[in-house]
This record gives structure tokens, C-alpha cells and sequence, in this order.
């Protein structure tokens, strides 16, 4: 980690210049150093930090069920909610939820979502990390009008994997996700059912943004605003504290931010034990002090509060990435009893298949303006989104590499593929941290970096996205279609 903690330490001085708007807005200091000296009429409130207990999304019934099918409605809507203590913050919703109810799917088995759009703007629900057919993938241009409802149909034909829906809607996507259109979709199979793995209530979704809030509450949303994003958010909550018992917990931590990184690491420094990423579980186990997330990542972690005493309270923290310090801090865990612990985390946690030989070699090259321009752009090999061009044509049931590069001197992207599932071969040349060993569908590239990717396209045919995940890079035009044919 120590080569990408420094690549962004290099970052940091000029973060600013990303995009442009970044430069006009020197970084807060402090909520109440902001508040004191900043004159714009967006001061931020001061929010205490470990003063709100962390809950949980609740999980979604399905509203009727076949042999074969899980059924759901789901209402888009805006709803007010307490984020900032005292004040109401519109948010919106899945189902008038904040973050959305999660929905739990199992493996072979179909969920069918009815989505009603009671927003007055457009909508798209994509499913990260889902092998869909196309016309269920929610794309960009595959819109739900205001007013109007659209049903999507999702397989679940794959392993156990921490899903995630959000908006895509074009352009906007940015902005929704933003302002709350985001739930955690778990799907799980029989073989991850029968680990010993931490289960029931010592298994917890972590689901991480930031934010900026004024006075009144208000979300305020600008474009590539992250240096002023100075509220970290976990469940929805302003860095909450959560009461845990001295045994061991499985948490699935989802960055759900539009456009910031997590290095995520223990205040005392100590390890934990990575066992999944976005395409559920590693191979292995993978005993580590860090966990690095650029935005729609996953990583699924075993932590074991049993080495502390009653009483201990232990901070997460985000280490050495730009932005305020308040998002140096996210969470606290308070130990506050003792429990009996019949979980483990075995040697073995799954056994994934041998990818066919690839026979397509293919190179992308992300980069944006990053010089402050005005109406700064962001391109895949030079070109920016146009959803009426095929980027790249595939053959059905080709294997292939990807190599893909983050040309920038400064700005960090990522690399999202909808529909499918990859390995990453290589990051600079060599053999991937085993915390990315796994099957992944979004990889993280600091400037000048540079993976190798092992994809094969054998489930559905049709027009799909690749794109960064940085969902203002995405707008500004770092999206490209493939079609599988
Ligand atoms: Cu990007």
C-alpha cells in the first residue's frame, strides 16, 4: 500500500486542480473553522463526531413469492430525514428509506423489482456487480420517466456477491446517487452459507459516503466538490458510533461515494482479516491493517473484537487520502459486552474456476483535463460517452485482457465493467494483493497506474457500459459501450 499512500500524498497538494470547480474552493479546515471564516451562505454545520449510534438498513419482504421468484415494489421518493442532528435533510429514497432497504437475494433463485419512479426526474436502476440481461441493466438512456414505473428482472445466476443498485440515469446519476438513490443488494448461495462465518446480527452492511450539509441540513451538490465533502456518513449516520460485543463480526463495507477513496485501517493499527471483495469470497482469507476502496468497491471483512476489553472504543479511520480532516475519522466501535463466538473464518473460503485462455487483447487509456480548463472533459481512449457509438464490439464466449491505464499526472479513476465478473491479472506489472485476488467488477487506478484485466463475456448479448466510477468523471464523459454480439 505504501507506493499508492504516496501516490496520493503527491495528490494531495493539487487535488484541487481536478475538474476545475476544485480550485475556486480552498479545503475546510474544520467544521468550525469553516463556519467561523467561510462567508459563503453554505456554512457548515458542526457536526460532534461519535455522537449518533450506527443502525442498520432494514431488509426488504418481498410483496409476494412463487417457486421460483421473489417479487418487490420499490417506490422512488423524497423523504426528510435526521442526518445532521437536529435538523431534517431531504433525501432521495428507495421506498422513503435512507440509505435503501437492503434486499436479500439467494443464488439461482429470481428477484423481480418493480420500480416506481415518484421523483420529478428521470431514473435508472442499475445493479452493480450483476450479471442482468440488457434490458434489465438499467443503463443510461434506458430511463423510468417521472410518474412512471419500469420492472427489472434479475437472474441471479452467480455466486454469493455484494450487490449494489443505484442510479444511473444519464448525467444525473451523479447527483441521485448523491442525494441518496443507493441500497445494498446481498446475494448469497449455499456454499457461503455453510462457512462458519460470523452470521445474523454479527453480520453488518457498512455502507460508506460523505457528504457536505449546510446550516439548515441541506445536502448541497456540486460537481467535484470532494474537498468540501466533510461529513463521512456510514448507514446514512455522521460518523456513528456502534456497540459491538468482543467476539467477531463479519462487515460488508460498500464506498457508495460519488468521488472519494477509503484506506481504511484500525486507530491501533491492528489487523483484520479481508474474506470477499465485489464478487464475494476470496480464495483465501487475507490477514491485513488496511483496506482500500475507490468508489462502488466492496470488501468484506472479519474483525475480531475479542483482544479488547469491555469498554474499549476503537476508531476506523481513513488514512492518508485528500480531502478534510474530519474524513479522517469514520465510525467508532464500542465494546461494551461479552458474548459467546461460535464462528470462524476457515483456511478455505472458496475455490474459484480456471479462466479460459484469452485470445483478445484490447488497451484503454482513461484521462481527463486536469489543468483547471473550463468545461474540463474526461475521455476512454480519447473519446468521451457517446451512448449511439459501440466502443468495442465482442464475440460471444471470448476470453480477453484488458489493459488499462490511468494516464493522468494527478487524478485518480476506476475502472467499472457492467455485466460481468473479472480477474485482475497484473497492477503495474505484477501479481495482484490478495485482496484483489478475487473476482472483482471495479478496480482501482492512482494516477500513472496501469492493470491487466481477464474478462470473458459468455452470459448475455447487447449493449453494456464500462466506465469510471467516479460518477463526475462518468458525466464529464469516461464512459464507453461494448457489444456483445
Ligand atoms: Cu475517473
Amino acid at each position: 500500500m505504501l507506493s499508492r499512500r504516496n501516490a496520493l500524498k503527491a495528490g494531495v497538494v493539487t487535488a484541487g486542480t481536478v475538474g476545475g470547480a476544485g480550485l475556486l474552493v480552498p479545503a475546510l479546515t474544520g467544521p468550525s473553522a469553516a463556519a467561523a471564516t467561510d462567508p459563503a451562505p453554505t456554512t457548515a454545520p458542526v457536526i460532534p463526531q461519535f455522537a449518533v449510534p450506527m443502525t442498520v438498513p432494514p431488509v426488504l419482504a418481498p410483496s409476494s413469492s412463487s417457486t421460483t421468484t421473489d417479487y418487490y415494489t420499490v417506490t422512488m421518493k423524497k423523504a426528510l430525514k435526521e442526518i445532521v442532528p437536529g435538523t431534517l435533510t431531504e433525501v432521495w429514497t428507495y421506498n422513503g428509506q435512507y440509505p435503501g432497504p437492503t434486499i436479500k437475494a439467494r443464488s439461482g433463485r429470481r428477484v423481480v423489482i418493480k420500480q416506481i419512479n415518484n421523483l420529478d426526474m428521470p431514473t435508472s436502476v442499475h445493479l452493480h456487480g450483476a450479471k442482468v440481461p440488457v434490458d434489465s441493466d438499467g443503463s443510461p438512456m434506458d430511463t423510468i420517466a417521472p410518474g412512471a414505473a419500469r420492472t427489472y428482472t434479475y437472474p441471479n445466476d452467480q455466486a454469493a456477491a455484494p450487490l449494489w443498485f443505484h442510479d444511473h440515469a444519464h448525467h444525473m446519476e451523479s447527483e441521485h446517487v448523491y442525494r441518496g438513490l443507493s441500497a445494498t443488494y446481498q446475494l448469497s448461495d449455499d456454499a457461503e452459507r455453510s462457512l462458519p462465518l460470523p452470521s445474523g446480527s454479527y453480520d453488518v452492511p457498512l455502507i460508506l459516503r460523505d457528504g457536505r450539509f449546510d446550516e439548515a441540513g441541506r445536502l448541497i451538490y456540486e460537481m467535484e466538490d470532494f474537498l468540501n465533502r466533510n461529513t463521512i456518513l456510514v448507514n446514512g449516520r455522521p460518523w456513528p458510533y456502534f456497540q459491538v460485543a468482543a467476539r467477531k463480526y463479519r462487515f460488508r463495507i460498500l464506498n457508495s461515494t460519488n468521488n472519494r477513496f477509503f484506506n481504511l485501517q484500525l486507530a491501533d493499527g491492528t489487523s483484520f482479516v479481508q474474506i470477499g471483495s465485489d464478487g464475494g469470497l476470496l480464495e483465501k482469507p487475507y490477514s491485513t491493517t488496511s483496506v482500500w476502496l475507490s468508489p462502488g468497491e466492496r470488501a468484506d471483512v472479519v474483525l475480531d473484537f475479542s483482544r479488547y476489553a469491555v469498554g474499549t472504543q476503537l476508531v476506523l479511520k481513513n488514512v492518508g487520502l485528500p480531502g478534510p480532516p474530519e474524513t479522517n475519522q469514520v465510525m467508532r466501535f464500542d465494546v461494551v459486552r461479552t458474548a459467546s463466538d461460535y464462528s470462524s473464518v476457515p483456511d478455505r473460503l472458496r475455490t474459484l474456476p480456471t479462466p479460459p485462455v484469452a485470445t483478445v487483447n484490447r488497451s484503454f487509456t482513461l484521462r481527463m483535463d486536469e489543468d483547471g480548463r473550463p468545461g474540463a472533459a474526461a475521455y476512454i481512449n480519447d473519446q468521451t460517452y457517446d451512448p449511439n457509438r459501440i466502443d468495442t464490439r465482442i464475440t460471444w464466449g471470448s476470453t480477453e485482457v484488458w489493459t488499462v491505464t490511468n494516464a493522468n499526472q494527478l487524478a485518480p479513476h476506476n475502472f467499472h465493467l457492467h455485466l460481468v465478473q473479472f480477474r485482475i491479472l497484473e497492477r503495474n506489472g505484477k501479481a495482484p494483493q490478495p485482496g484483489e485476488a478475487g473476482l472483482k467488477d471495479t478496480v482501482s487506478l492512482l494516477a500513472g497506474e496501469t492493470v491487466k484485466l481477464l474478462v470473458t463475456f459468455n452470459s448475455y448479448r447487447g449493449i453494456y457500459l464500462y466506465h469510471c466510477h467516479i460518477f463526475d468523471h462518468g458525466a464529464m464523459g469516461m464512459m464507453g459501450t461494448m457489444e456483445i454480439v
